[in-house]
């Protein structure tokens, strides 16, 4: 008998474990293998992700479910193994970004729309297919003095909640992934400015998805962390992130939500651990919180792999690092000092 959604999102953010977002699209992974000048071509891609998806330790351990692009859910190890089944034999769940990306809205400067609804029922039957359990949508709302509008705003959450209504016809747990950007338009907003837009954007989505009868009880929330605009110059601590994170949670999620996995969303990867962690030490949350990060579990081994065959130990160490200290994050009990003596 299949799982049902509700048991599938439970495993994705059962203690200790999280999700590896390894869905870059073509464009997004050329910019981080240029960081390591090395050619993104089909055979460089696949050497990656099969260098982060055989790392045992790291994936049996910490990694409950990969989010993969299009073309890696339809490639094979070196040795021939589907990296579908690499996934799946290190106890994970292979997991599909569905969305077509996001293009600018049309009578909304500095807004973007996601596109990728048409056809998309016979795309996630495919990709169930394939193996694929559940799926993950990602709208960028960008923050400014004005942005972002309520048309833009809406426009992204009635299209969240379209994709997850389909995938769950299909079997497929959706991750609703509402970004709110760190860096966007201006990137000057200050950490409340964060916060009031975040809670408004996800009452939003809720609002839609229960509209389109999505079962909230069959789905995973991928925000943002509530933190200041990435040139705002604000300092503040890990413990103000997590209180003001989880104020907007208790306000917009309902607390049938089986669980929420966090995107880094460009903060770099201590921070993003640290703040998962002081989350996870705010007693009484209702609802299980873990990692969804790409760039803040990916940099350190892409750098230690630097493309080369030779490093690949390196680079599975260096993830395994950081799934040691993100799984910590999950149960709040990492620490600056078990960070510098892990490393
Ligand atoms: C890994 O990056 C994902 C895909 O990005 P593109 O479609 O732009 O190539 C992205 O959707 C990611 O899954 C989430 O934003 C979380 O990743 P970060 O890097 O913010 O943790």
């Amino acid at each position: 008998m299949s799982e049902s959604l509700q048991d599938i999102a439970r495993r994705l953010v059962v203690p200790h474990k999280g999700i590896l977002a390894a869905d870059e699209s073509s464009g997004t992974i050329k910019k981080r293998f240029d960081t390591i000048n090395l050619t993104s071509t089909v055979e460089s891609r696949r050497d990656y992700r099969e260098m982060l998806f055989s790392a045992k330790k790291a994936m049996h351990d910490h990694i409950s479910g990969v989010i993969l692009f299009d073309e890696t859910i339809r490639q094979s190890a070196k040795d021939g193994t589907p990296l579908v089944k690499l996934i799946e034999d290190a106890g994970s769940i292979p997991g599909i970004k569905v969305d077509a990306g996001a293009i600018p809205m049309v009578g909304f400067p500095g807004e973007t729309i996601t596109e990728g609804l048409d056809g998309l029922g016979k795309r996630l039957a495919e990709y169930r297919g394939l193996g694929a359990r559940f799926a993950k949508w990602r709208a960028a709302i960008a923050i400014s003095k004005v942005l972002p509008t309520a048309g833009a705003t809406y426009a992204n959450a009635h299209a969240l909640a379209r994709y997850a209504a389909l995938c769950q016809s299909e079997g497929i747990v959706p991750i609703v992934e509402p970004e709110v950007l760190m860096d966007g338009v201006e990137a000057t907003h200050d950490i409340e400015r964060c916060q009031a837009v975040t809670q408004e954007v996800l009452r939003v989505v809720f609002e839609e998805l229960v509209r389109l009868r999505v079962d909230l009880t069959g789905m995973i929330l991928k925000p943002n962390m509530v933190v200041p605009g990435k040139d705002s110059g604000q300092v503040v601590s890990a413990q103000e992130i997590a209180e003001r994170t989880v104020a907007v949670f208790h306000a917009s999620v309902p607390t049938t939500v089986p669980g929420i996995a966090f995107l880094s969303g460009g903060q770099s990867d201590e921070e993003a651990t640290a703040n998962l962690s002081a989350i996870n030490q705010i007693k009484g949350l209702p609802w299980p919180i873990t990692f969804s990060f790409g760039r803040a579990l990916q940099a350190a081994a892409i750098q230690a792999w630097g493309g080369k065959a030779e490093n690949v130990a390196a680079g599975q160490r260096a993830f395994l690092h950081r799934c040691e200290m993100n799984g910590l994050a999950t149960v709040g009990e990492w620490t600056d000092a078990k960070e510098k003596q892990a490393a």
